[in-house]
């Protein structure tokens, strides 16, 4: 009898561990409480829920925690108004009277809108956990955080946890178009069903906004920045609308992208002029008619004037004349206008790097209060790694959003393992030195350095309609992060994937350890077989996936961004060169501008290196840059061997995915290095150094294998 129980138990226990998970339910899994102790301290300390108020956000605040103690310690918790019962839950603001008894009204002042905090508490004669915020969003996001430390079984006994959003608005960037395909999307199709909207309210919605707020994220552009007017139009308008409802309990606003010429396209005018009465009217009203459909709409985000989207240039007016037009309209029902100044020319012989700090930096301080200008983390585009964008903290009058992009357009699509948590914390904590030492990014973009009432950061997008969101299972993780960097820019990339591994996969340490290792050094990885040492735009030219240095355009070569030749590799962006050093503060452009202070990693996006130079390790430069082509593909076979040893400790579906999608990473890490290594080397006509073995084709084919898949 013994003996069927226990294999019982190990068949149950086995038919867990294999069960097939499709990973749609994302990092919010709330797996069930194995460890009796933990789940002991659990139960008795959350027994009751006290919730004195009612509201939609309050209601999915509270169907949240009921359905994910369910999951988590298999116990319904029970309403009540008692709050002097031991074990009680206190969630509210101080519209609950259970929280206004606690006189928390000081404390709570400090946290703002959104802010909470959990507290173990004194309750008559019995300890309390109290949840309290000033608005019920920040309930819900408290919420959350008691999910998040139960997930990663933290200890509930004692708890003092206050948090306030550094920036104010966290916003996805959907690249989403009407057709329901999605620009650099690689997980799907859209999300947003708009032949079905607005009548039927997709669950994923809903999962959407949870997941989102679940991380804080509060607010999401739900189209392409390659803007269609259509989306402005009354039957679209109508269909935003119910999606507004259905995203607004989690404290998700909705923003749409506006295409400059709408004026034109879809409103009659002959111009889209800003600075035209016509044109000024029509987006007035236009502001009006979004705000009667959806009270609280968040804003516009606009991209003008680059990659052949209208623009104010078109009527020789500048970006400020744009941006106010439309600022303008918005301002009255209390919107924003987010601004992109992703803007470059495709000319011959400029430094694109330069371009967009060229024109908006002369622009500070002519921008409308409601308008932030978003450039992305890098001048030239979300490259695996580029010098930051000089931008930042070169506008002080102007509250600016960092555009980072989860989508990984240049990162391998949604094939290769790149955890982004690494590459936030890099540019959040970039010192700008703007205002002396310690002028963070993350400063910057918080508004603390200028004391700015607005700030933003945004990221592009990872998911689609997968069944798990975001196509590979780990990019899932930096959906995660962005809405953890964008909470708190001050973030530890490792504590957040350390999170995310826990309530994604497994709290078991010998899951955990090495594949969190393996997430913190994904991103230089990527970095070592693709683009190492200041490499960058050398991938294939229309996809931007594989390597593509060679390749020859009448408008735009690989060339301009490498520079190859018989002396050596890489931009001179010094004095003698394009001078883009000078858009940085002191001392970093003179240590940016001198071969000998830059920092390794930017080498080549700052000199021309000749093949000869001597690294600081002694060796030639040459051979250390093919030296970090073999690293990344080494690393990638460590990846490979680091996930083949967790085997058997999540269920199979998800390991088998990883596990193949690693494979065809290290066929691709190879691809790169072997194409980037024997192309670079038909400029220096140098040997590989000792140990590097020889690619096993020649350079013509890796220059003729095609996209895969095209
Ligand atoms: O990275 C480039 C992409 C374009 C994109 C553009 C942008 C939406 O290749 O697909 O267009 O940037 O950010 O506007």
């Amino acid at each position: 009898m013994g003996k069927r129980i226990l294999l019982m138990g190990f068949c149950l226990v086995f038919l867990c561990i294999v069960r097939g998970e499709n990973g749609y339910d994302l990092w919010l899994r709330y797996e069930k409480i194995n460890d009796v102790t933990l789940r002991t301290q659990y139960r008795s300390l959350l027994a009751q829920l006290v919730v004195g108020q009612q509201s939609p956000t309050i209601k999915v605040a509270k169907d949240e925690l009921k359905m994910a103690l369910q999951k988590m310690l298999q116990m319904q918790i029970t309403e009540t108004s008692n709050t002097g019962f031991p074990g009680s839950l206190i969630i509210g603001t101080l519209a609950s009277p259970a929280i206004a008894k606690l006189s928390l009204a000081k404390e709570l002042a400090a946290l703002g809108e959104e802010g909470f905090f959990i507290r173990t508490v004194s309750a008559g004669n019995h300890t309390a956990t109290v949840i309290a915020a000033n608005k019920d969003i920040g309930v819900l996001y408290g919420v959350f955080r008691l999910l998040e430390l139960m997930q990663t079984h933290q200890s509930i006994v004692s708890i003092a946890i206050k948090e306030i959003p550094q920036v104010k608005l966290r916003v996805l960037n959907h690249w989403d178009n009407l057709n329901g395909t999605i620009e650099r999307g690689y997980a799907g199709g859209s999300i947003w069903n708009w032949q079905q909207l607005p009548g039927i309210i997709d669950r994923r919605y809903i999962d959407y906004a949870r997941a989102n707020a679940s991380v804080g994220i509060n607010g999401a552009v739900l189209n392409n920045v390659n803007a269609n007017a259509k989306s402005l139009t009354k039957e679209y308008l109508i269909k935003t609308a119910a999606l507004a409802d259905a995203l607004r309990p989690y404290g998700v606003k909705v923003y749409l992208t506006a295409r400059f010429s709408a004026p034109k396209e879809i409103g009659g005018l002959k111009t889209a002029d800003p600075l035209d009465a016509e044109v000024i009217k029509w987006w007035a009203n236009k502001a009006t008619e979004v705000y009667h459909y959806i009270p609280d709409f968040g804003g516009f985000l606009v991209k003008a004037n680059s990659e052949g989207q209208p623009g104010p240039g078109d009527y020789k007016r500048t970006h400020a004349d744009g941006a106010n037009t439309i600022a303008r309209a918005l301002a009255p029902h209390g919107g924003v206008l987010m601004w992109r100044a992703f803007v470059y020319e495709n000319k011959k012989g400029s430094d694109r790097a330069k371009q967009a700090y060229n024109e908006f930096q002369p622009l500070d301080g002519k921008f409308d209060k409601n308008v932030l200008l978003q450039p992305k983390y890098g001048p030239i585009d979300f490259q695996p790694r580029e010098a930051y964008h000089p931008l930042f903290g070169a506008m002080p009058k102007t509250p600016l959003v960092m555009e980072f992009q989860l989508t990984q357009e240049y990162f391998g699509f949604a094939t290769h393992l790149v955890y982004l948590g690494s590459l936030f914390k890099e540019y959040l904590q970039q010192d700008t030195y703007a205002k002396g030492e310690g002028s963070t990014i993350a400063k910057v973009i918080s508004g603390e350095l200028e004391e700015h009432a607005l700030s933003g950061i945004a990221g592009v997008s990872n998911m689609g309609s997968d069944v798990n969101w975001t196509g590979h299972p780990f990019a899932q993780s930096n959906w995660y992060a962005f809405g953890k960097f964008a909470w708190n820019p001050g973030a530890d990339e490792s504590e957040v994937a350390d999170n995310w591994v826990r309530m994604t996969f497994s709290n078991d340490q010998h899951f955990l350890r090495p594949v969190k290792k393996l997430m913190l050094g994904s991103r230089e990885t990527a970095v070592d077989y693709m683009t190492p040492m200041g490499l960058n735009h050398i991938m294939n030219f229309a996809t931007h996936y594989g390597p593509g240095p060679w390749y020859k355009d009448p408008n735009w070569d690989a060339w301009d961004y490498h520079h190859a030749d018989s002396v050596g590799l890489g931009v001179d962006r010094t004095a003698t060169g394009s001078n883009a050093i000078a858009q940085y503060y002191q001392p970093l452009s003179d240590s940016f501008g001198n071969i000998k202070t830059v920092p390794i990693n930017l080498l080549l996006w700052f000199h021309h290196v000749p093949w000869d130079h001597i690294m600081p390790s002694g060796d030639s430069f040459w051979n250390e840059l093919v030296m970090q082509y073999y690293k990344g593909v080494a690393e990638v076979k460590e990846m490979q061997l680091a996930w083949d040893r967790v085997e058997g400790m999540i269920d199979q579906n998800r390991f088998q995915q990883v596990k193949h999608l690693l494979t065809q990473q290290g066929r691709e890490a190879e691809w790169w290095r072997d194409g980037c290594v024997l192309y670079f080397q038909s400029f220096s006509h140098k040997k590989l150094p000792a140990g590097c073995a020889r690619p096993a084709h020649l350079l013509s084919y890796y220059k003729s294998i095609p996209f895969p898949g095209y």
